[in-house]
């Protein structure tokens, strides 16, 4: 049986104390998000950055508990388009999560299986409550680090496929000094 426990996280660097970093995703790992394939190219050949990187305290994989996350994602744009998460459902479709902004700015963009598309602005004390059955993902449209820590079901798991062959419908893109959302060309054509 679990007994009751208490974290430490630093809201500066979204560090967990005595929890080691579980993710880190450089630009070549996730070079499908991005639209702009030859934008991706030119960063590339200069160095492989990392986009995001999160600390994970996962609970067992049992239906009761909650596990949570802090993911920072670092600032940039890969051709036009911010940093971002990988995005997913969940293996689960009937788990939900919260969001809740640490430090800096950006959108959670979330799609609904039946085709809804939403974005809702994250920065600190901004919680987000993504329900079931909806794809989420996380841009960072500032220019300091975006740390959010997110809450979920532990026997959520996460479903990659449908974003990654589908993408989302619309990208997030820099424009005037400000992000912008526009029509995904490549939403629904197979990578
Ligand atoms: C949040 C949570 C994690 C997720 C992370 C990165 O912190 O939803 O479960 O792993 O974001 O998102 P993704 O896995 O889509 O790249
Ligand atoms: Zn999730």
């Amino acid at each position: 049986m679990k007994i009751p426990c208490s974290y430490q996280i630093d809201f500066n660097t979204g560090m967990v104390t005595r929890y080691p970093k579980t993710t880190e995703r450089k630009l070549s790992e996730i070079r499908n998000c991005f639209y702009d394939g030859q934008a991706v190219e030119r960063v590339l050949k200069k160095a492989d950055p990392i986009i995001y990187e999160a600390y994970e305290v996962k609970s067992p994989n049992e239906e009761g508990l909650l596990s949570w996350c802090t993911t920072i994602i670092h600032p940039g744009c890969v051709g036009r388009e911010y940093h971002m998460t990988k995005g997913h459902f969940h293996k689960k479709d009937i788990s939900t999560e919260f969001y809740l902004g640490l430090k800096g700015k950006g959108l959670l963009i979330a799609q609904s299986r039946a085709g809804q598309f939403t974005s809702l602005e994250i920065r600190p004390g901004v919680m987000v409550d993504v329900p079931p059955s909806w794809a989420h993902r996380v841009v960072n449209t500032g220019i300091e680090e975006l740390i959010v820590m997110a809450m979920f079901s532990s026997d959520a798991g996460h479903y990659y496929c449908q974003i990654e062959e589908k993408g989302f419908m619309k990208l997030v893109v820099k424009q005037d000094e400000r992000y912008a959302l526009i029509k995904n060309p490549r939403y629904g054509v197979d990578r």
